[in-house]
């Protein structure tokens, strides 16, 4: 079908499973067999494609896949011609500079005729650049970590997430050069088919994201306390205010922020809400 979108995925790996949940989140059904490469959607136009992720970024550019969803680190480095439609907002880490934890670091002309080893090169060489420094790069594949100690680098750059790697290496972290997130990207030359298919592709992970980001709050309270509550709670129109069985008081329904959740229901309480409940929201539809 023209509309039929091709969709690459980490077929195991850190972003595998994030990537399918978010998939079949967003309503998209396949099956997904151990060892399957490629995998029809049977309620959307959409294949799936199982891949490594380092060869997502070019076949997503050559439009062997239409999307996928990569390792902004990933993309970066491919340096591939393809368009960031979405940030996704998992696998989010870090890649920073590290030393052997015993050298003292002042500022980043510590690198200055240096030997850093890293999986990235093209993320290094661009930020060294911009800062003026000269260094040279090894690039090595897997394993960086251990570069120092076995007298390969003064120094390396590489992915961080908790910092355990690093700490049980006997490194410190000294600068982060890029932070990173999943991310959806597309061809740049999608067929107008394919790009309404990502349209509702897009209209439903947004969904997916909004959901998540908030909560369906429910509450109790005087009357008297009605006004200074919708104050609190704007919703998204507006909360929606009912009167309880009990005289003289209501029951409140809106929707909040995971950010200002805490925050919020202090006010909430201070204000005389009682009966809180707060529940989690499947879809969301801006
Ligand atoms: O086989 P394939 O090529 O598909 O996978 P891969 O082995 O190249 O990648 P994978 O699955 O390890 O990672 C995929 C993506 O996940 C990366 O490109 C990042 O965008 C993201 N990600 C998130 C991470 C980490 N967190 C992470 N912690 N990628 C790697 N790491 C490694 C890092 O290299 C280091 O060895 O974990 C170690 C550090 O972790 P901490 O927690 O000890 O700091
Ligand atoms: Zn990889």
């Amino acid at each position: 079908m023209k509309n039929t979108i091709r969709i690459a995925v980490q077929k195991s790996g850190r972003l595998s499973d994030a990537s399918i949940k978010l998939v079949r989140e967003c309503g998209i059904d396949f099956n997904k067999g151990t060892g399957k490469l490629k995998s029809e959607a049977t309620n959307f136009s959409a294949e799936l494609l199982f891949l490594r992720d380092d060869d997502i970024p070019g076949y997503v550019a050559d439009g062997v896949a239409d999307v996928g969803i990569i390792g902004e680190n990933v993309l970066v480095e491919s340096d591939q011609a393809v368009t960031l439609v979405q940030r996704l907002g998992f696998s989010k880490c870090r890649l920073s500079l590290a030393i052997p934890k015993n050298i003292d670091y002042a500022d980043i002309s510590h690198f200055q005729g240096k030997d850093i080893a890293t999986s990235y090169p093209k993320i290094l060489g661009n930020y060294l650049s911009k800062h003026n420094i000269t260094a040279t790069i090894h690039e090595i594949s897997g394993s960086v970590e251990i570069a120092p100690s076995i007298g390969l680098a003064d120094g390396i750059c590489d992915i961080v997430s908790s910092g355990s790697t690093l700490l049980s290496n006997g490194l410190k972290e000294v600068e982060v050069i890029f932070k990173s997130e999943a991310v959806l990207i597309a061809n740049e030359q999608l067929t107008q088919e394919k790009q309404q298919t990502l349209q509702q592709l897009l209209f439903r992970i947004k969904s997916v994201q909004a959901a998540k980001k908030n909560k369906y709050i429910l509450l109790n309270c005087p009357n008297a306390a009605v006004e200074e509550i919708k104050e609190i709670l704007p919703g998204m129109k507006s909360p929606t205010v009912m009167p309880l069985a009990t005289e003289g008081w209501s029951s409140i329904h809106s929707v909040i922020h995971e950010d200002d959740f805490w925050k919020v229901i202090e006010h909430l309480q201070q204000a005389g809400a009682q009966g809180i409940l707060v529940i989690p929201i499947e879809k969301m539809i801006l």
